[in-house]
């Protein structure tokens, strides 16, 4: 998992309301809309429901220490989509222990290994990893305007691709892996088959090749700029949840709308909305 550094997400608050308009002319959807689609969640129940939950972010000083503006980007974030969201005044154990006492409804907080959201009422627990994952997925299929049927290409069968291969398989896409350890990919493979009970899962040994054969990526490798611009094709759609990009500038200014990328947005969003769907499954 790649550790952001403060010149990875200090753009971000200050360029929400420009980034989400930009993902609306992307995908079609609003930061809120890819992630609602991301959890099955109607976007009109979610803002129904939305102000009745309270999320406090905790800043967390083990291992390599705070990252600064992590903890208030991530508020940003949340109180963008319409979250009450507030930053603890304390770090680590204390900062959770004010959220307890103070009544917050649900945490955030994240280590050197792990981003957490968990949910105070329901007990549950959502990780970034798979919230991301599963967040790039879903523009990805908005971008495709329905991924079903579609051959998709995974880089990168981390838990991140791995997230995003099960929700695109889920969306009836077919989906080709590659990571460079094929382990890796076997093992998303033999999960997501399973799961699905879909024979439509392969595993692909060439980037290039399966870069060729490809117009639906998801692009989910801490490796820098892999996707060069001789790789890229004009009917490409990218959807690149790793950090650093993986695609290089030339290929990025090639791709241009076709290209969604993001360091926390997405992520956060889908963290969030996934904590009021229990919510609402439980209040049905
Ligand atoms: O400021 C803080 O509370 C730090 N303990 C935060 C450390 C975050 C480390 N993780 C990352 O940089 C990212 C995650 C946001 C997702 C993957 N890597």
């Amino acid at each position: 998992m790649t550790r952001l550094q403060p010149d990875d997400i200090c753009h971000i608050t200050p360029s929400l309301a420009d980034y989400n308009r930009n993902l609306e002319i992307k995908t079609g959807r609003s930061l809120l809309g890819i992630a609602c689609h991301a959890c099955g969640m109607d976007e009109k129940a979610f803002k129904n429901r939305q102000l009745d939950k309270s999320i406090c972010v905790v800043p967390v000083t083990a291992g390599l220490g705070i990252i600064s503006r992590f903890s208030d980007t991530v508020a940003a974030i949340l109180t963008f989509l319409g979250c009450r969201a507030a930053v603890a005044d304390q770090p680590d154990v204390a900062g959770v222990a004010h959220a307890f006492a103070i009544g917050y409804d649900a945490l955030m907080m994240a280590d050197d290994n792990r981003f957490m959201a968990i949910d105070l009422h329901a007990r549950q627990v959502i990780d970034n990893a798979d919230a991301t994952g599963r967040g790039f997925a879903a523009a990805l299929d908005l971008m495709a305007g329905g991924i079903r049927g579609r051959d998709v290409l995974v880089l990168g069968c981390g838990p991140v691709g791995a997230a995003g291969a099960d929700l695109l398989a889920s969306l009836g896409a077919r989906v080709a892996l590659l990571d460079k350890d094929r382990r890796a990919a076997e093992w998303v493979k033999e999960t997501v088959s399973g799961r699905y009970r879909t024979t439509d899962i392969t595993i692909e040994e060439d980037l290039e090749t399966a870069l060729s054969g490809h117009r639906f990526i998801l692009e989910a490798t801490p490796v820098p700029d892999i996707i060069t611009g001789t790789l890229v094709s004009p009917d490409m759609r990218v959807a690149a949840p790793g950090v650093p990009l993986g695609v290089s500038a030339e290929a990025a200014a090639m791709l241009g709308p076709h290209l969604v990328h993001d360091t926390l947005e997405i992520g956060v969003a889908v963290m969030a909305v996934s904590l009021f769907c229990e919510s609402i499954r439980i209040n049905r």
